[in-house]
């Protein structure tokens, strides 16, 4: 299947109204590349970017939502309020909400639920640390990271998912996975996603994103690999420069 490829740019805990006004102003007037590209400011943030990207092709995400749909759930934000600002995509999982708020495998499912319930996108997020993978533990790991999701969601659903592969030792470290690991698990996790849907093709039309540490120059292999259709960018997306390379590159 022959998939437009995604670029997204995760800015985490950063930004300032300054800062993001150069930052948006800066990709708008670059936007040329076919890549559809995707930028996840914090939540404050998101009125202002919407206004800044109104007209342009660059889309909107948020970097996590609340795992009730309303609520008595202080300093939260329900899903139906992302919509509201303009978000068609949403980061689940990812491994620092994993790793500092208790973002679990039970409840990144229900994340993920609301958010298609509410007709985001999720960009679901899975990866193995440094100690899983020394113990041989990648593909299990990754299993079951998958499985607590998918197993909720009938074949149609799991289509409208994105895949953000993460492996945590790669995460704003500088090391990137080689090309031959990459690929390894992409096919690994695309054999997965066919039989949870139970696809009789094992590349179903889900987007198997990569993310950690990615640059202009993994970009220009990442785009190589048939299994990738696309990047999650932390670091480099923070700067304009690198992440409209990268969004060329795909
Ligand atoms: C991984 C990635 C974006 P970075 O967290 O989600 O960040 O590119 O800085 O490793």
């Amino acid at each position: 299947v022959q998939q437009r490829k995604l670029v997204v740019g995760n800015w985490k805990m950063h930004g300032s109204l300054a800062a993001n006004t150069a930052l948006l102003n800066a990709l708008r007037s670059a936007e040329t590349g076919p890549a559809e590209v995707v930028v996840c400011p914090p939540f404050p943030y998101l009125a202002q970017a919407a206004t800044l990207l109104a007209g342009s092709a660059i889309g909107l995400g948020a970097q996590n939502c609340g795992h009730e749909a309303g609520g008595a759930y202080t300093g939260e934000v329900a899903a139906a309020m992302l919509l509201e600002f303009g978000c068609r995509y949403v980061i689940v999982g990812h491994s620092e909400r994993r790793a500092d708020f208790g973002d679990d495998d039970a409840r990144v499912a229900r994340k993920v639920l609301l958010a298609l319930e509410h007709g985001l996108t999720p960009i679901l997020c899975i990866g193995e640390s440094l100690a899983q993978q020394q113990a041989g533990e990648t593909r299990a790991v990754l299993q079951r990271q998958l499985q607590a999701v998918l197993t909720h969601l009938e074949p149609a659903r799991i289509e409208q998912l994105v895949i953000a592969y993460e492996p945590i030792w790669a995460i704003g470290t500088g090391l990137t996975a080689t090309a031959d690991y990459v690929a390894d698990i992409a096919g690994y996790l695309h054999q997965l996603i066919a039989q949870a849907m139970g696809a009789a093709d094992n590349r179903p039309a889900v987007r198997l994103l990569y993310g950690g540490s990615v640059n202009a120059a993994s970009a220009d292999w990442l785009r190589q690999l048939p299994d990738i259709a696309g990047v999650l960018v932390g670091g480099a997306s923070l700067k304009a420069d690198q992440f409209d390379a990268i969004c060329q590159a795909f």
